[in-house]
């Protein structure tokens, strides 16, 4: 811990930091919020960037430059009407005059601004919190819809490029040997019988039919900070995978993590359901602010997006326990396979729903 102190002594900040504690529940850096004995602003978060997963972290750093300083002119220029508030982390800078620390060991750290007053959820809670959720993934798309994507470099290469998941599944299972239990039966099963559908938005792009946008890459619901006192969405925060990508990866990503009330931390896989009132919920947050720069072609392919990015994050965890927990952090042995468990559960609920889910869609867009 006195190491920790050390590390968070490097960012210029006001006041005496009087406590360090973990924060969050990140599967790929260490988050800590740190405490400030001052009249000003009382946290900061300090984070150590995993560089086996972002191996140029400072190009981590200018992506969320240039997001944050292209969303805060825009903000200038057009502040939201209603009253409502929304805030971006701000990079808070070392002594030395740079937007990170590095320390003797090599390891990389950075420091943001705190978003007081608010708080995030690893769940959905109502509707009301299903539509805030969908429009500050609407806020966020809205405000970078006019940065160009090739301003942002591509810290994570093949990053929600379902095809390059499925390549680099199938190395891992040539490789590793595994015991074969039901569940893992039950998962190469499921990935063999999407393999030649999980092309689907790839393909889309090849055949222009979908393009880059500046997109956030994680928008999950625990990224995503409710108000305290109104309710209001009011940030959307790790903005570590911000870069280009088509914005289905994040439709995708935010509805398979707020449909799922189990949350995808569950152990109860068997009963994994998508909630189709919550989908409806969070659509009808987020497409009144997107309708102006979501085209024909993007409404097409929403539901294979929702479909896929479920399929996609499973086959990312179950290729990680076949590979011996390489990349995401574990709690316990078979924990990734619990994950990946829950993310096919989801994937097959989405299928059996298809209806149902078109019906929303059309129903909104
Ligand atoms: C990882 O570290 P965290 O929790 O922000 C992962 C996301 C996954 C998510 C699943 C860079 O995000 O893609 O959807 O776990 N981030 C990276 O919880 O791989
Ligand atoms: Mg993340």
């Amino acid at each position: 811990m006195d190491n920790l102190f050390a590390v968070a002594g490097q960012f210029r900040t006001q006041g005496k930091i009087i406590d360090i504690r973990e924060f969050g529940s990140g599967n790929i850096n260490n988050t800590f919020l740190v405490t400030l004995d001052a009249a000003g602003e009382k946290h900061f978060v300090l984070q150590r960037i995993n560089t086996q997963v972002f191996r140029r972290p400072e190009l981590v750093m200018q992506n969320m430059r240039i997001a944050t300083e292209h969303i805060h002119r825009r903000l200038e220029q057009a502040p939201l009407s209603g009253g409502r508030r929304w805030e971006v982390p701000r990079v808070l800078l070392a002594h030395d005059g740079r937007d990170h620390w590095l320390a003797p060991d090599g390891s990389f750290w950075r420091a943001l601004t705190f978003i007081e007053g608010s708080r995030s959820f690893d769940t959905i809670k109502d509707s009301h919190h299903a539509g805030e959720v969908g429009y500050a993934l609407g806020m966020f798309h809205t405000l970078l819809s006019d940065l160009p994507p090739g301003r942002l470099a591509d810290t994570l290469e093949g990053f929600h490029i379902t095809p390059r998941y499925l390549r680099h599944y199938d190395e891992v299972l040539a490789k590793h040997s595994t015991g074969r239990s039901p569940e893992v039966n039950y998962c190469l099963e499921f990935v063999s019988m999407r393999s030649v559908w999980a092309h689907v938005l790839e393909n889309a792009q090849a055949q222009g039919r979908l393009f880059l946008r500046a997109i956030h890459g994680d928008p999950k619901v625990n990224n995503i900070l409710m108000d305290n006192a109104t309710g209001h969405a009011v940030s959307i925060v790790d903005l570590d995978t911000v870069k280009p990508g088509l914005v289905h990866y994040d439709i995708g990503d935010c509805l398979r993590s707020g449909c799922n009330p189990l949350g995808e931390e569950t152990e109860e896989w068997e009963t994994v359901q998508f909630d189709t009132d919550l989908c409806r919920s969070i659509l009808q947050g987020y497409i009144p602010m997107a309708r102006e720069f979501l085209t024909e072609n993007d409404f097409e392919y929403l539901f294979d997006a929702i479909r896929l990015i479920a399929f996609e994050l499973g086959l990312r965890f179950f290729t990680d326990y076949l590979e011996g927990d390489v990349y995401f952090k574990v709690r316990r042995p078979g924990h990734n396979l619990a994950r990946a468990l829950v993310q096919f559960r989801l994937t097959e609920s989405i299928e059996s729903q298809k209806p149902a889910i078109l019906g929303i869609i059309q129903e909104i867009r």
